[in-house]
């Protein structure tokens, strides 16, 4: 018998397009003769849109609005044996629509509530993962009523990690509201840009010059592997939002050019961040490597990565001889597991 899949896309975040785009990739790439997948769009609104606007919106790229709350012939166990919620960023990736769907009693890809949630605050993971000695930037927490009651005392804190520093929304992705601050006079107007989009900012210390970025993906529940290690290379200052979405503004390159040593530390730690902060499924972890000093970081941990047939994560895995059509039915055979 075909395994029913509900497919989520959309969603409320600034990922929303990035989330069609990676659902029309898995609606081509699924074997039909052992999947029947039913795609729900999520308008930017958050409402469930009914199938045919879900297909439209899929079609078009983008829903606006128009939907219901919730749709309930989707989110019952009765109608689908697997949820895949190809979310990103908060309301999708952040562990609410996973405590929908725990509730609702349906298996899911992916990280469960805890995993999602702990992953989506940047500071909340950067505190785990110390806890088992993950390297990592030096960082500090502010809060929005902080920043309202004793400016100062956050321009202190920030201050304090030397300039330039790295000014983000905790609970963002795709760059957004980020800014690289180089000097004591533009931190004000980045902390404003990143309250406006969260009550808790993260102030990190950039790495000692512009670092080598990593990243590698993790496939399994409770005995996890770990791709072969990719590297993103391009020429803006950081890896923004418009380096990130244009193409050609950035380039893949896999398996990254480091030694081996690095890239099996790489793949170690992955493993060690994945299994501490209780993820399921995949996840993409990405790591600064400064060559010159040899330091290695521990940047983020993405539970939904990009998921189109040219994103990041898929090809890892290819390099490691799984099809993207292998890689989305091992997860959701993932989704069914007993843990
Ligand atoms: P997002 O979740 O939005 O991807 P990241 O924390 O990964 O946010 O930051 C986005 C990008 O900003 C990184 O890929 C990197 O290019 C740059 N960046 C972020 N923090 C630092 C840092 N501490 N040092 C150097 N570069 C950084
Ligand atoms: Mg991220
Ligand atoms: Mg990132
Ligand atoms: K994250």
């Amino acid at each position: 018998v075909k395994k029913r899949i509900l497919l989520l896309a959309g969603g409320q975040s600034g990922e929303h397009e990035v989330s069609l785009s990676s659902a029309r990739s898995v609606l081509g790439a699924l074997p039909q003769d052992r999947f029947s997948v039913t795609p729900v769009v999520i308008s930017k609104q958050g409402r469930w849109l009914p199938a045919s606007a879900s297909q439209q919106a899929l079609e078009s790229g983008a829903a606006e609005e128009g939907g219901e709350l919730m749709l309930h012939e989707a989110a019952r166990a009765e109608g689908y044996d697997v949820v895949f919620p190809l979310l990103h960023g908060p309301m999708g990736e952040d562990g609410t629509v996973q405590g929908l769907l725990t509730l609702a009693g349906i298996p899911f890809v992916g990280s469960g509530v805890l995993g999602s949630a702990v992953c989506m605050d940047k500071i909340m993971a950067k505190a785990v993962l110390a806890s088992c000695g993950v390297p990592q930037v030096a960082y500090q927490l502010a809060t929005r009523p902080e920043w309202r009651e004793e400016p100062q005392r956050v321009i202190e804190r920030a201050t304090a990690l030397g300039f330039p520093l790295f000014v983000k929304p905790a609970n963002l992705g795709s760059s957004v509201g980020i800014s690289k601050v180089r000097a004591a006079g533009d931190l004000s107007s980045a902390l404003d840009l990143a309250f406006s989009l969260d009550r808790r900012v993260i102030l990190e210390a950039m790495t000692r010059g512009k670092p080598r970025e990593l990243e590698v993906g993790v496939l399994g529940n409770d005995t996890p592997l770990a791709s072969p290690v990719g590297e993103l290379r391009f020429d803006a200052e950081f890896y923004d939002y418009h380096t990130k979405y244009t193409e050609g503004e950035a380039s893949m390159h896999i398996p990254a050019d480091v030694p081996r040593e690095v890239a099996a530390r790489v793949r170690e730690l992955a493993i060690t961040a994945f299994q501490a902060l209780d993820c399921a499924g995949l996840a993409r972890v990405d790591f600064f490597y400064v060559e010159e000093s040899g330091e290695l970081y521990l940047n983020e941990v993405n539970t939904m990565p990009g998921f189109t047939t040219t994103s990041m994560y898929p090809k890892l895995w290819e390099a490691a001889g799984w099809s993207y059509a292998d890689l989305v039915t091992r997860l959701v055979e993932l989704a069914t597991e007993e843990r």
